[in-house]
C-alpha cells in the first residue's frame, strides 16, 4: 500500500494528460485490473490467435476467482511498485463482464476484462485515442477507462479526449478461411508473410497496441488486429506525425507489436529473433543510427495455463526512463541482457496475470511521460 503521504501528493497533483515516447520519463500511468476477467466466447478473430492445441479452445466463462485474485495482487503490488518511486497511478473501473455485446450487427455472449489498458488507449501528445479494437467481446472495453478519462478531460485543459469510429464488426470484417481448427503452423507462416490476416479491409480497424510512438514518429504493425485501412485512418488522424508500417512475417498469430518489438531508448530496439522486422522495413532505423538487437530468450518453453499469449511476454517491459526499465521478474535472460546494455532493471512479479491480458506493458497505459515530440529519425 502507499502511504497517506504519497497518496496526498498525488491527489493533489495537477493532471497532464502528454506522452511522445515509450521511453521518456514515466510520471503518470494506469494500470489494468483482473476483476471478473472472461474467457471470451468463440469469434472469428478471437478464434485465430488460439492454436489448435491450446487449453483454451472450446471453454469460455469467468475467470477461477483464485486466478483473478492472484493477479490482481500482482496488479496491485505493481501499481505500489511505481507509486513508491513517485509514478501516480490511476486504475480502470470495471464493468459486469458477463453481460452479452450486443449492437444491430452481432451479438456475442461475453465480454473479456480490463487487464491490458494498452490495448485499448493509445496516447499521442496531449491525446488520448479510444482504439476501434477489431474483436467483438473488446467492443464495450473503452467505458472501464471513461471514468479517468472524463476526469482528466476536466482536470487537463489542454487534453484531448478522442475515440476512432467504431467498427460495425460483420463477418465481412474477417476471412473465412481462418475460421477452420486446423491450420498448421506452416500454413499460418505463409499468410502472415503474404499479409493475409484474419481481418479483412472492410473498414479502419485498430488495437492501440500495434501502435509504437518515436516521437513524431508512430511505428504501427499490419497484422490480425490492425488492417492497413486502420493504420490509414491514423495516418489522417495524426497529420503532424510521419506514420510506418510494418510487419513480422516470422509471427503466425501477430497481435499487438509488444512482444515483437520493443524500444528502449533513443537509439535502440530489441526484436523478436523469431519475427524480425524485414530487410524492407528497416531503412528508417538504419538510416538514423538506430540498433535493432535480438531479444534475449524467454526464460520459460510455454506460456502459463489459459494464455492467450506466447512465451516471448518476456520483452514486453515498461521502460520508466531511457535508464531504467521494468522487467517481470522470472524473465532472468531478459534482465540479464537489458542489464548488460545499460540499463538499471526493476523485477516486477506479474507472469501469474498473463492469462488476463499479457505482460508489463500491455497492463499499462501512458498517461504522462516528460518529454516532447522530438524527431528522432531527421534522416527520414
Ligand atoms: O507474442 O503473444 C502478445 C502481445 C500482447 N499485447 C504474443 C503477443
Amino acid at each position: 500500500m502507499a502511504d497517506a503521504a504519497t497518496e496526498t501528493t498525488q491527489a493533489t497533483e495537477t493532471t497532464v494528460v502528454e506522452s511522445w515516447t515509450e521511453w521518456d520519463p514515466l510520471a503518470h500511468v494506469i494500470v489494468g485490473r483482473a476483476d471478473d476477467c472472461h474467457i471470451p466466447p468463440a469469434e472469428p478473430a478471437l478464434d485465430a490467435k488460439v492454436p489448435a492445441d491450446s487449453d483454451m479452445r472450446g471453454q469460455w466463462g469467468r475467470r477461477p476467482q483464485e486466478s483473478i485474485d492472484r493477479a490482481n495482487e500482482l496488479l496491485d503490488r505493481f501499481a505500489d511498485q511505481l507509486r513508491a518511486r513517485g509514478i501516480r497511478v490511476d486504475r480502470p473501473t470495471p464493468i459486469d463482464f458477463s453481460e452479452p455485446v450486443r449492437t444491430p450487427d452481432f451479438e456475442t455472449a461475453s465480454q473479456f476484462g480490463c487487464m491490458p489498458p494498452r490495448d485499448v488507449l493509445l496516447t499521442v501528445g496531449r491525446e488520448i485515442l479510444e482504439a476501434t479494437m477489431s474483436y467483438r467481446c473488446r467492443w464495450f472495453e473503452y467505458l472501464c477507462y471513461r471514468p479517468l478519462l472524463q476526469r482528466y478531460w476536466e482536470e487537463d485543459p489542454n487534453f484531448r479526449h478522442e475515440a476512432a469510429p467504431k467498427p460495425r464488426l460483420t463477418d465481412a470484417d474477417y476471412r473465412p478461411d481462418y475460421l477452420s481448427e486446423s491450420i498448421s503452423i506452416a500454413q499460418r507462416l505463409d499468410w502472415a508473410a503474404a499479409k493475409h490476416f484474419v481481418t479483412t479491409e472492410e473498414e479502419p480497424l485498430f488495437d492501440a497496441a500495434d501502435v509504437l510512438r518515436f516521437g513524431r514518429d508512430l511505428v504501427v504493425q499490419h497484422g490480425f488486429t490492425t488492417n492497413l485501412k486502420g493504420i490509414e485512418w491514423l495516418r489522417r488522424h495524426f497529420p503532424e506525425h510521419r506514420v510506418h508500417a510494418v510487419n513480422f512475417p516470422g509471427d503466425p498469430y501477430p497481435i499487438h507489436i509488444d512482444a515483437t518489438f520493443t524500444p528502449i531508448r533513443p537509439g535502440l530496439i530489441l526484436n523478436n529473433p523469431q519475427r524480425r522486422l524485414p530487410a524492407e522495413c528497416r531503412g528508417l532505423f538504419e538510416r538514423n543510427g538506430w540498433e535493432i538487437v535480438d531479444a534475449a530468450q524467454p526464460a520459460h518453453n510455454t506460456p502459463p495455463p489459459l494464455c492467450y499469449s506466447s512465451v516471448w511476454l518476456s520483452m514486453n517491459v515498461l521502460v520508466l526512463d531511457p535508464k531504467t526499465v521494468c522487467v517481470e521478474a522470472s524473465e532472468v535472460y531478459q534482465a540479464e541482457q537489458l542489464d548488460r546494455l545499460g540499463m538499471e532493471v526493476v523485477p516486477v512479479e506479474l507472469r501469474d496475470a498473463y492469462a488476463f491480458g499479457g505482460g508489463l506493458h500491455c497492463c499499462t497505459a501512458d498517461v504522462r511521460r516528460i518529454g516532447s515530440c522530438t524527431d528522432h529519425f531527421p534522416a527520414g
